[in-house]
């Protein structure tokens, strides 16, 4: 490969990493103080679809799945080992005490329903 290939590949990755931990900023945030977080699955989109956390803090997320597609049925913590069906029109809470902290992705079986957990100390 030649060298100019190797730095382009090299700045691309980098411009990725740095909108990927720095510019990517959430369409709706969600802050977990003590209280639990409701979590609306509708339209291809969880709303909030970023949710910060506090590590070793209980964390009580109610989902409430209004799309009946098949698509939506499932959630699932990736890294967190976490899954759950989600029942359309009732609420499913989740209750979840992260150990770790980080960013965790949450997403349905196809993973079209896309989410961020994020962990902080
Ligand atoms: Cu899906």
């Amino acid at each position: 490969m030649s060298t100019l290939l190797v730095n382009t590949i090299g700045v691309a990755l980098m411009a990725l990493v740095i909108w990927w931990f720095w510019l990517w900023r959430p369409r709706q945030l969600a802050h977990a103080e003590g209280g639990a977080i409701d979590i609306k699955v509708a339209n291809g989109v969880y709303e909030p679809d970023y949710i910060e956390a506090k590590r070793g803090e209980k964390l009580i997320l109610r989902f409430h799945r209004e799309d009946p597609s098949p698509c939506a049925e499932q959630v699932e913590f990736h890294g967190l080992d976490i899954n759950a069906t989600l029942p359309v029109g009732k609420t499913k809470t989740i209750e979840l005490t992260p150990r770790q902290t980080g960013l965790f992705r949450f997403t349905c079986q196809m993973q079209m329903y896309q989410g961020k957990l994020r962990v902080v100390n």
